[in-house]
């Protein structure tokens, strides 16, 4: 602690802040930096500081003996490489003093040229939008900001349009929301906000505690360097589908995954039980009866499976009980069959798979045993094949034989 402090000498944590802002503060230095102000007064060792946000390192603050509960950066001035940080002073990205900075409440991003501006107005004044270059930008006529002397927008969030931010707010009688759309002309291109994995979640943030701004993870201001900034992951990748039927309760899980890196995620999956209607699946498929079921599935970027089909046998198995399922899929641009075999039975069985595509012997398989065979196929049409089943019990033999139908794949 300094020695104008209450401690002097004294070691002290930062103590409490009350503004954090978090983004590429000075793209000299790598990574992310962190610009707080704390409120500790004469016994906070700053009142505000720039530190690294890898490790929380203070690179600069200044002892301020007093609560300073408001900070803010911005690009507000681009003679100057980095985004300024003010509180009590306005700072460089590297700590040099230059002046005095431009109001605390909100910051957002609505010139053209990527600059840093000023949201205005609290009580019963009219919401503003300016900065030093260009002057008063917005007068949102008939409007009012929230939350007393902080003078918070309802929101401020690139919700739509370009990468530019929109301002929210409630009319003067809170009757209505007005959006503001920022009309300045710009000649950077860059992808909307919202695909920042940084800003989507710091939107969220801001409507859930203080009404502080959103900041992308990179270095976003006058003298961006385009090719740092990161582009976000396309996802062209379908999900991929699994199924397991289970019996004796006879119930067909869809296991859908969409887990690559860059993948977005599953939107919905999909079943129909013979010809019925598509259905959206939320949980396990009951199938008391013989059943052929197609399921498919789309993620959140609108990449879609294929459509599967499988094979669900009645629940009546005959001399030789076999668990049969029946699947038609596309390894490539294969079309494949593969069929799941279980013996039911308490015996060892012989288990044989005719298909037109080739046929499979599987000998002594034992009680519970299962066995798993894809066949290749070129184009597939709708089509049958056949199980038999035979067991060998105290010099008794027995014999099943199943039909079973697959459904036609296209895998072009
Ligand atoms: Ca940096
Ligand atoms: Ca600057
Ligand atoms: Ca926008
Ligand atoms: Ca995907």
């Amino acid at each position: 602690m300094p020695p104008q402090s209450a401690t002097p000498g004294i070691e002290a944590r930062l103590g409490h802040g009350d503004a954090m802002h978090v983004t590429d503060i000075d793209p000299t230095r790598p990574g992310l930096e962190i610009y707080t102000v704390h409120e500790g007064a004469t016994y906070a060792p700053y009142g505000f500081a720039m530190r690294d946000a890898a490790t929380g390192e203070v690179l600069w603050g200044g002892y301020t003996g007093r609560d300073t509960g408001r900070g803010m950066i911005g690009d507000i001035d681009p003679t100057r490489p980095g985004l300024e940080a003010w509180a009590t002073d306005l700072r460089t990205a590297q700590g040099t003093p230059i002046g005095t900075g431009l109001g605390t409440n909100q910051s957002i991003r609505w010139a053209g040229d990527g600059s840093t501006q000023i949201v205005n107005g609290s009580g019963n004044q009219d919401v503003t939008v300016s900065d030093r270059t260009h002057g008063t930008m917005l007068t949102a006529t008939g409007t009012r900001a929230n939350n007393g002397t902080k003078g918070n927008a309802g929101l401020v969030a690139d919700v739509l349009g370009d990468w530019r931010e929109e301002l929210l707010v409630r009319t003067a009688d809170s009757s209505a929301i007005r959006l503001f759309v920022s009309t300045d002309l710009s000649d950077v291109k860059l992808y909307t906000l919202m695909h920042d994995a940084q800003y989507r979640p710091e939107v969220a943030r801001q409507q859930t505690t203080y009404n502080q701004p959103s900041y992308p993870g990179f270095y976003l201001a006058t003298d961006t360097d385009f090719t740092t900034v990161p582009l976000p992951a396309a996802d062209r990748t379908p999900p991929v589908l699994d199924t397991r039927f289970s019996e004796p309760a006879r119930t067909l899980t869809i296991v859908a995954s969409d887990a690559q890196t860059g993948d977005s995620g599953i939107a919905v999956v999909q079943y129909r039980v013979g010809s019925g209607g598509w259905q959206t699946y939320t949980a396990p498929i009951a199938l008391p009866a013989a059943a052929n079921v197609h399921y498919r599935a789309v993620d959140r970027a609108g990449n879609a499976t294929r459509q599967w089909s499988q094979t669900i046998p009645a629940a009546d198995r005959g001399a030789v009980d076999l668990g049969i399922s029946v699947r038609t899929q596309c390894v490539g641009t294969t079309a494949q069959l593969a069929v799941h075999l279980l013996n039911k039975e308490s015996a060892k069985a012989h288990l044989r798979i005719i298909t037109p595509f080739g046929e499979h012997k599987s000998t002594g398989v034992a009680a519970n045993g299962t066995v798993y065979r894809t066949f290749d196929a070129g184009a597939l049409a709708a089509g049958t094949l056949t199980v038999a089943g035979y067991t060998w019990v105290d010099g008794t033999a027995s014999y099943s034989a199943y039909t079973v139908p697959f459904a036609a794949v296209s895998c072009g």
